[in-house]
């Protein structure tokens, strides 16, 4: 089997894709037309063309922030909504994802408040018939500090009614916007009523911030690109991680092309996995950076000499660190399968 076909056809985890970054083209073009046939004035006709940040632009990991806007345009109406998710979920499921920790920040629009953004996503997940297993991660945005009580408050309660759909609260945003004590508080409220905590961590140098993150032992942290003394980080923090021991979503394609790591062969991922730091392979925002699962897999082999034998490894080791544990047998198991079947 090539490497291209291995990619593809193994059963993959995706732990971090944002759901507004996430959309791919042609559902950005049939959301557009959706909402055009319903007479909802669109902006975005001009602008979908600028949703995408790649290495050889000039745009930088601060400027990805104000692409959302054009995506969150096209999901401002609870049936686009509802589409996203549902053409994102079978992209996904197309490229051989058997499981997703889809992540999104509810948002009031004109057309809804934050509880229907919320429920018209988790109703998604339940009502449509999918092969992947979809699950929910509810995201805080950095650059709204005034919604964390409301958002921790709606996560706690759809955590209590669909435990096995929403799973999970995470941290993100604009890094070099607000500062994660004023989050703390809540995401603790959030961990003692039962959902795991994922947080965006290092994705600019901020030692400080990095520490008290890595203290507060979050079930993951995604990106840590500036944890390493190589990457901006200290001798300090990078054994604080490593004693940790806690799991890493590396998005390699996205720390390119954000400029934020200058190039594949440059990415942490090499320090992380030469220290056994357990890491898993995410696509961030596949939309923007015109990426997959089984691309940012490929990479990983090439850029970094992975074998096959060890990248479906990487692949099942990801099944450690989902959130939703009574998944973790069914999902290993697939893999097992298919390292047995391909005998890997
Ligand atoms: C930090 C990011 C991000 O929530 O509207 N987001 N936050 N770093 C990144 N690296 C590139 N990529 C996406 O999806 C879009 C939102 O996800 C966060 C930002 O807050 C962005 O507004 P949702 O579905």
């Amino acid at each position: 089997m090539n490497l291209d076909t291995l990619c593809r056809e193994m059963p993959k985890i995706e732990l971090h894709a944002h759901l507004n970054g996430s959309l791919s083209r042609s559902t950005m073009l049939s959301l557009q037309r959706y909402l055009a046939d319903l007479g909802i004035k669109d902006k975005t006709n001009v602008f979908i063309n600028e949703f995408q940040m790649s290495s050889g632009d000039s745009k930088t990991l601060l400027d990805a922030f104000s692409l959302f806007t054009i995506a969150h345009e096209l999901t401002s109406v609870p049936e686009s909504l509802a589409m996203a998710t549902d053409m994102t979920l079978r992209e996904f499921e197309e490229d051989g994802c058997c499981y997703i920790e889809l992540r999104s920040t509810p948002r009031q629009t004109p057309h809804m408040t934050h509880k229907q953004y919320l429920e018209t996503i988790v109703q998604t997940m339940r009502n449509e018939k999918f092969s992947i297993i979809p699950c929910l991660i509810i995201s805080i945005n950095r650059s709204s500090p005034n919604d964390v009580e409301m958002i921790t408050n709606l996560a706690i309660e759809y955590h209590r009614k669909y435990p096995d759909t929403v799973v999970g609260i995470e941290l993100s945003g604009n890094p070099a916007v607000g500062r994660f004590s004023h989050f703390l508080p809540s995401l603790t409220r959030a961990r003692e009523a039962g959902l795991k905590v994922t947080l965006h961590c290092g994705e600019i140098p901020n030692q400080q911030e990095i520490t008290e993150m890595l203290k507060f032992r979050p079930e993951r942290i995604g990106h840590g690109v500036c944890i390493h003394p190589n990457y901006g980080g200290n001798e300090e923090i990078w054994q604080l991680l490593c004693k940790s021991q806690i799991p890493v979503e590396l998005c390699l394609t996205s720390n390119v092309n954000t400029k934020s790591t200058p190039s594949y062969s440059a990415h942490h991922f090499k320090e992380l996995y030469n220290a056994n730091v357990p890491i898993v392979l995410g696509t961030d925002d596949k939309g923007i950076f015109a990426t997959s699962l089984s691309q940012e897999y490929r990479i990983c082999a090439e850029t970094f000499g992975i074998d096959p034998s060890k990248l479906v490894r990487l692949s099942l080791r990801a099944c450690d660190y989902i959130f939703s544990h009574d998944k973790k047998k069914t999902l290993s198991d697939r893999i097992l399968n298919f390292i047995n079947k391909n005998a890997l």
